[in-house]
């Protein structure tokens, strides 16, 4: 770990060569004076020190930084410089490989209703699942019970592919990007929870109304809002109200794809989870929807993803910011308003962290990221200079 003078040291020598980088040709943005101040040097600090393996990140008043650590099970809450554990039933979510204590969600209405909402590993009667629940938190943020078990039978195999991310729409829906549990027949199978982004009511569990499957029979079926994933990672919503996923390829193609209605997303893994073939199958019958950008070969790990707000970001405004596990970086792309991808910017001050998995957008525009390296991980916050 990092103390925190040579932290500062770095990240002005590295402002510097972000600075230059910016008046590079080829990344992306418009020739003229003045680029080289349209990006801001970033400042990176420590929000919350002396975590493992933590997976989300959410601000609740105080503000508190509520964090979920995928293989302690623990929920804790940073506040006032100290951190605590929030009693939880920890003893009753399931670890193995990628799935545990994964995504958080803050109900927009916490200060009246005190909800959060978990997408974690669970064992069963028969084996495994993945589950969203909803708590409530107690007025001292020390204990949260049970308020609903939302929704249960997102598969789960050896735990490898296991999703799970939570967004809250401006809509209110609960939307969850799930993994493919590593099943080949799960992506394409709409009466199978996996390897979909699913779509709900988030105080009753109930599918959501307008989803495309809203009158079928099955009730599986009823959640699915689009399919053919192969392990969502990422949903943020930008600011026109689109909504945009992060995904894993296998060896090559990583995904950013914009969320449609009963859309097929083209993941099909041969019999026997063969991975060769494309992230976006075309071939498959029907129409696919094309992967916004692709990473190509070899893949990065895409993952959590937040779209920057605020005219202090300067040239990095509207971008989608996306974390990096393999790759170990925070990268900014920037989407047209149709959605045609235009550039993508990796600042140098963010490739010095390690692995990286959640991004978070703060109550003022700052990025919260968590690292992912097993020990000595932390939140960060991101802020322009
Ligand atoms: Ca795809
Ligand atoms: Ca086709």
């Amino acid at each position: 770990m990092r103390r925190p003078v040579a932290l500062a040291v770095l990240t002005c020598s590295l402002a510097l060569v972000a600075s230059l980088l910016a008046t590079a040709p080829g990344v992306g943005a418009p020739a003229g004076p003045g680029r080289a101040a349209a990006y801001p040097a970033l400042r990176v600090t420590t929000q919350v020190p002396g975590l493992q393996q933590p997976w989300d990140v959410q601000v609740l008043p105080g503000p508190r930084y509520l964090v979920t650590e995928r293989d302690s099970r623990r929920l804790l809450i940073r506040f006032h410089g100290r951190t605590h554990r929030v009693r939880f039933p920890s003893g009753r979510v399931w670890t193995s490989g990628e799935t545990g204590l994964m995504s958080v969600a803050v109900d927009p209405r916490f200060r009246k209703n005190r909800r959060i909402y978990t997408c974690q590993g669970a064992t069963t009667a028969t084996g495994h699942d993945v589950r969203i629940v909803a708590w409530r938190m107690n007025a001292r943020y020390t204990a949260v019970r049970r308020a609903r078990l939302l929704l249960t039978g997102l598969p789960a195999s050896s735990g490898r592919h296991g999703g799970c991310r939570l967004l809250i729409a401006r809509s209110g829906a609960l939307l969850v990007g799930t993994g493919d549990a590593a099943v080949s027949g799960n992506p394409q199978n709409l009466d199978s929870l996996g390897g979909k982004v699913l779509r709900l009511n988030r105080m009753t569990g109930r599918p959501w109304p307008g989803n495309p499957f809203a009158s079928s029979s099955s009730l599986r079926r009823r959640y699915v809002l689009n399919y053919g994933h192969r392990n969502v990672q990422g949903l943020a919503q930008r600011a026109d109200g689109t909504v945009w996923s992060v995904e894993h390829g296998p060896d090559r193609d990583d995904e950013i794809n914009l969320v449609t209605s009963g859309g097929n997303y083209g993941w099909a893994p041969g019999p026997g989870y063969d991975e060769s073939v494309p992230m976006t199958d075309f071939g498959l019958p029907g129409p696919q929807v094309a992967a916004r950008w692709s990473s190509g070969f070899p893949t990065l790990a895409t993952s959590g993803a937040a779209w920057v707000h605020g005219s202090r970001w300067g040239s990095y405004d509207g971008t989608l910011a996306v974390a990096a596990l393999k790759a170990g970086r925070l990268m900014f792309f920037r989407f047209s308003a149709n959605g045609t991808f235009r550039s993508m910017r990796t600042p140098p001050a963010l490739t010095r962290f390690g692995r990286l998995r959640s991004v978070t957008r703060a109550p003022n525009g700052d990025l919260l990221v968590t690292t992912a390296n097993g020990s000595g991980d932390r939140v960060l916050r991101v802020s322009p200079r």
